[in-house]
């Protein structure tokens, strides 16, 4: 018996799962009457477990709620409200071997990488317990005398959360952990290829709050694009839709939302770029190139997509890359020492299939892989491609194990090629040449909302704004001033004073 399959009922029942499960919660689990789904582990082909989702109705009623605990919620200090995330944070602590195991088991990366997405989360836990006292508002002098000005935030209000599967729990905590420290409550509608793992988070939501007697915040909506994307996307209640995913569906998103004057987070694909001077360190290079492109089976938005190699170190680079490729300990994910596990469906491998049988037709070259391996599961083979110019496949994101090398004689043209794409997420250099580090990050350099030095693309912190330019939807999630996309700013001016001045020095007196 596999890992996987001696995992399955261990982890249900860890998590209070059955085999068939409700796919919606407002602070108490619906009787759903949706779709069944069938959450299937990518490693094996097989079911772990069912969901029936959410109609319409449903989702309509897990809205209401949502924006009935707004009411009390935004009445929360602050801080208080930065006590109910601690104490997220605390149980995931204690889960985060189970929960990273569930996630493993239904996505398929590698355990050490389902662990680092719950670390994930509860760093935001840390991060968001902070921000809940440091929800700045600056005051600036009046032009006026006797009168004060400032700028404070408030609540923005209920907020749609909708996430992909590659990170089924980390991105929701990028978006709950801070959503809730600034006073929002908020709907969950998770990717229907991870709602396993959106069901135990939220379970452990339910146990805090109710220990708390905190309104719904965390509720759950798991349904298809007809009966839950759509609706909340064009739901009047929800002034902010925090959408991660594909451009396709970014676009689709960015649209709907700004029709009706609500307010868009997006965090799209990206295609990322990744450049190797002569004069780098060449086995750092190797590792971050390897790590970026196929660690999680490339399926990061910040995987590596393309490699830049300049001419002096192209050969030798290929030729440790096409190496170490052949060496890639690919199987279940589960099973310690494994660095590749499967892709997340039949549909991915037939997607990257097609990419690559394109890719040849455009002249490129298979150095290493390009093959899906035969037997249970979605695995592919991780693959390195070979291309003389930059061909349209290679500006497409496919979300798959695929890297194209394009080599360059000097760092100008690596830098147009870099940011000839029309995504914007991720970029990387490695350089020991301090003027080529900072030519990469000046204004002229990387276009994209990453930048590194020395580091590969993928496995940014929480600490930093996270997200991109362009296709990639502008949205910045995480860490930094990003709470400020979950809340509305108020100028408030307060005169003390006696007489009434306008201000640019108009007069308006009888
Ligand atoms: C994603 O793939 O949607 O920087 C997010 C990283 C992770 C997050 C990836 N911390 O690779």
């Amino acid at each position: 018996m596999t890992i996987s399959a001696q995992e399955n009922s261990r982890l249900l029942e860890a998590f209070g799962l059955s085999s068939d499960n409700p796919g919606a919660f407002d602070g108490s689990w619906l009787k759903t009457s949706g779709e069944r789904i069938e959450s299937i582990n990518p490693a094996t082909g097989t079911p772990i477990a069912g969901v029936t989702m959410a109609t319409r109705e449903e989702y309509d009623r897990v809205a209401q709620t949502t924006v009935e605990a707004f009411k009390e919620w935004r009445t929360w200090p602050s801080p208080k409200r930065g006590e109910i995330v601690r104490q997220l944070g605390d149980i995931l602590r204690q889960r985060k071997d189970d929960l990273g195991r569930l996630v493993t088991l239904e996505v398929g990366k590698v355990l050490s990488e389902g662990l680092g997405e719950v670390q994930e989360m509860i760093d935001m836990a840390d991060l968001a317990v902070g921000m809940s006292r440091q929800l700045y508002g600056l005051s600036m002098h009046s032009e006026r005398a006797q009168h004060r000005m400032f700028e404070q935030w408030h609540p923005m209000g209920p907020t749609g959360i909708i996430t992909a599967f590659n990170f089924p729990v980390a991105v929701w905590a990028w978006n709950a952990m801070v959503a809730a420290a600034c006073g929002n409550s908020m709907i969950w509608k998770p990717s229907p290829e991870a709602p396993l793992t959106s069901l135990a988070v939220t379970r452990l939501a339910q146990e805090v709050l109710e220990a708390n007697s905190a309104p719904p915040i965390f509720n759950l909506a798991i349904g298809g694009v007809s009966d839950v994307g759509e609706p909340m996307v064009a739901d009047t209640r929800l002034p902010l839709i925090s959408a991660t995913g594909s451009v396709r569906m970014g676009k689709a998103v960015g649209a709907a939302v700004a029709a009706r004057m609500g307010r868009s987070l997006l965090e799209l694909g990206g295609n990322n770029g990744l450049v190797v001077m002569d004069d780098a360190d060449l086995d750092i290079a190797l590792r971050g190139v390897l790590f970026g492109a196929a660690g999680t089976a490339g399926q990061r938005c910040t995987t590596t997509r393309r490699l830049f190699l300049q001419k002096g170190i192209a050969a030798k680079m290929k030729e440790w890359l096409v190496k170490a490729y052949g060496s890639i300990r690919i199987g279940d994910p589960l099973e310690s020492g494994t660095l590749m596990g499967p892709l997340i469906n039949q549909a991915a491998v037939d997607s990257m299939l097609a990419a690559l049988e394109v890719v040849r037709g455009q002249g490129g070259r298979v150095l290493a892989g390009g093959e899906a391996i035969e037997g249970a599961g979605y695995f592919v083979q991780p693959t390195l491609v070979e291309i003389d110019e930059q061909i349209p496949m290679a500006c497409d994101e496919t979300f798959a194990p695929i890297l194209y090398i394009m080599e360059f004689d000097d760092l100008e043209e690596a830098i147009a090629l870099h940011n000839a794409v029309p995504q914007g997420l991720s970029s990387a250099i490695f350089t020991l040449n301090m003027r080529s580090a900072e030519r990469f990050l000046a204004c002229t350099g990387s276009d994209c909302g990453i930048a590194n030095v020395n580091i590969g693309t993928s496995g940014a912190e929480i600490g930093g704004a996270f997200g991109g330019e362009k296709d990639t939807g502008g949205g910045r999630e995480a860490g930094s001033d990003s709470w400020k996309a979950y809340m509305r700013r108020q100028t408030c001016t307060i005169n003390w004073g006696t007489e009434l001045p306008l201000a640019q020095g108009v007069e308006f007196d009888l």
